[in-house]
């Protein structure tokens, strides 16, 4: 029996949402913690994450309030660390797929996802970086994809690794939230789900990971779009 689990969190934050979204889908119960990442507490660094970054869960321990964090928890930071931790505790979930094989596809689709995909999606976001870029990312994440299902068949890790990305990136290209020209910004979205596209295979995936529950109930859609636009918006003017 897993020990009690504290996430800190931030709504906006596409890495602690992969965490929520393996705690909701090993139904597994735990107390959240908002982080206002422009205002953080002064306890967080310290107590919790020295690197001062969501998410970050404090495993074990006395029964605390989470803005009195016991020494006696464990710390553990990085989201892809978290998943698998959740993996690992609750195995039934599938998270962790059982088969090595299965196992060993999921981590090489989160490892294309974070290296082609990611980075190239935030540099279009953020710094007019070049669509054919993210283009080219969708492209390959597509290419790993099986004909049906989820990235290894089944719902695991390595769904949980892309889904929030995604559902950031419809609501920034859907309210022009980046450097972009907002038609250009509606085509692309429209291109990555149409089913009839050359992108069909995505946008496919891209229904079958939003309809999954464990994502419906862990994104505040109408706060994170109005919390990128003040916090985006800021990033952008400053530039
Ligand atoms: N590699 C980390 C990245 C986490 C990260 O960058 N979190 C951001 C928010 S999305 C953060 O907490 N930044 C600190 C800040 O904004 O002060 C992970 O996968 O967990």
């Amino acid at each position: 029996m897993p020990e009690s689990i504290t996430l800190y969190s931030a709504k906006i934050c596409p890495y602690a949402h992969r965490a929520e979204i393996a705690l909701a889908e090993a139904k597994a119960p735990h107390k959240r913690f908002e982080i206002d990442l422009s205002n953080k507490p002064e306890w967080y660094a310290p107590k919790v994450n020295p690197a001062s970054k969501v998410p970050a869960i404090a495993y074990g321990g006395p029964d605390v309030a989470p803005d009195a964090p016991s020494p006696e928890s464990t710390k553990i930071a990085e989201s892809l660390v978290l998943v698998e931790l959740v993996g690992d505790l609750y195995p039934a979930s599938g998270i962790v797929p059982a088969d090595p094989i299965a196992r060993a596809q999921a981590r090489f689709f989160i490892e294309g996802v974070s290296t082609k995909f990611v980075p190239h999606w935030y540099a279009y976001q953020m710094r007019n970086g070049a669509l054919d870029d993210v283009w080219k990312g969708v492209e390959y994440v597509q290419s790993l994809l099986p004909p049906t299902g989820f990235a290894t068949g089944e719902y695991s890790m390595a769904d949980i690794a892309i889904t929030p990305f995604l559902a950031r990136a419809r609501l920034s290209l859907l309210n022009s939230i980046g450097t972009f020209q907002p038609d250009e910004a509606k085509t692309v979205w429209a291109t990555l789900t149409d089913k009839n596209g050359k992108y069909a295979r995505f946008a496919q995936y891209i229904d079958d990971l939003f309809a999954r529950e464990s994502f419906k109930a862990t994104f505040d859609e109408a706060f994170v779009t109005e919390a990128f636009q003040k916090r985006i918006g800021a990033m952008l003017a400053k530039k």
